[in-house]
């Protein structure tokens, strides 16, 4: 399997996040994909390729205009103003108050975002660029008639909405992807979300289109992070209804509950009919990452490969979370070999 990868991920690096009251460093750091990157070479994958360059147009295809203007423009205004640090935001348009765009910096950051998880440094724009173009080159892979790819994505991006970026995500790199095979004459793409967050990014931006499936099996949020979205009832609207899947899962969940909801997933997946697939490849479900609560353990990973290559479908893998630094390697490519080995 190809691997897409680029070094400019390097080039973000947040500092800090909250978490339980304190500032703690940022769980979501460079040597996650290191670790991946060096993992995919050591078990001989398959050839590591820089991504090639498709621009902003695939990018507006999900996110509006304004939004990538100001993401891009957020740092060189914090420069300006002398700020000293991260930009991160503070104040949110919630309920009582209006959904308006004001006009300071800090105003408009809050407007486009939906918590203090997703720091802006001096190289998050081209890390964050470089990555959708990671996603869109290994996209162009399976288009060209590749049956699987790997994009080594980071920074994550499946809790990026159309113009609101958390959850350590700014671009939603498989969104833009699915968006790609749709425009170059696919009809029909699943999305599934392994991850242990919900992708909320990605279930909002299709939530009322028929044209992608969105499964995602998941922490459940009435106690879990986003909290605001990933229930079972959510099935779609409109023309959507129907295409949208969550699975929550309670805290302390093993492969035996996660691999029944990765089955009825699947299943929904073949019924649909998708001719091309898209896992947002999360590896946070790990027993030992630091910030999550279910308990697969490594060789799980590989049975996850298996049961998802078993759909037989081309299938892309984009990287998501994950933050047990030191097994990330290995459980994100046990995913790979599992589907290889299938
Ligand atoms: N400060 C992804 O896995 N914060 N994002 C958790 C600890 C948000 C996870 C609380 C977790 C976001 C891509
Ligand atoms: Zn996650």
């Amino acid at each position: 399997m190809l691997t897409y990868y680029s070094d400019d991920h390097h080039l973000h690096h947040g500092s800090c996040e909250l978490m339980n009251g304190q500032l703690v460093p940022c769980f979501e750091k460079p040597q996650r994909a290191d670790h991946i990157l060096a993992r995919v070479k050591d078990r001989q994958l398959g050839e590591v390729r820089a991504p090639k360059d498709f621009g902003r147009a695939p990018l507006l295809r999900i996110h509006s205009a304004a939004y990538l203007e100001f993401f891009e423009g957020a740092w060189a205004r914090w420069q300006e103003q002398a700020g000293q640090g991260d930009l991160l935001p503070y104040t949110w348009p919630a309920r009582t108050l209006r959904q308006q765009l004001p006009e300071s910096l800090h105003g408009q950051l809050g407007y486009y975002s939906f918590d203090a998880g997703a720091p802006i440094t001096a190289g998050t724009w081209q890390a964050a660029y470089s990555a959708a173009q990671v996603a869109l080159s290994a996209q162009a892979e399976i288009a060209a008639g590749a049956h699987s790819a790997f994009a080594l994505c980071r920074p994550p991006g499946h809790h990026a909405a159309a113009d609101v970026m958390g959850g350590y995500c700014y671009l939603n790199n498989a969104a833009i992807a699915a968006q790609a095979f749709l425009d170059q004459g696919r009809a029909k793409v699943a999305i599934l979300d392994v991850d242990y967050h919900h992708g909320n990014g990605t279930q909002s931006i299709f939530y009322e289109r028929s044209d992608v499936l969105f499964a995602s099996i998941h922490g459940d949020p009435v106690a879990e992070f986003p909290f605001f979205l990933g229930y079972a009832d959510e099935t779609g609207a409109g023309a959507g209804e129907g295409c949208n899947h969550n699975y929550p899962l309670p805290a302390g969940s093993a492969w035996q509950e996660w691999g029944a909801a990765l089955e009825q997933a699947c299943q929904r997946i073949a019924e649909y009919g998708a001719e091309v697939l898209i896992v947002s490849l999360g590896v946070d479900t790990f027993k030992d990452d630091p910030i999550s609560q279910f308990k697969l353990d490594s060789p799980d990973y590989l049975r996850m490969g298996q049961r998802i290559a078993a759909l037989g479908l081309p299938t892309l893998f984009v990287m998501e979370g994950g933050y047990a630094v030191e097994e990330i390697g290995i459980n994100a490519v046990n995913v790979l070999e599992g589907f290889e080995a299938n």
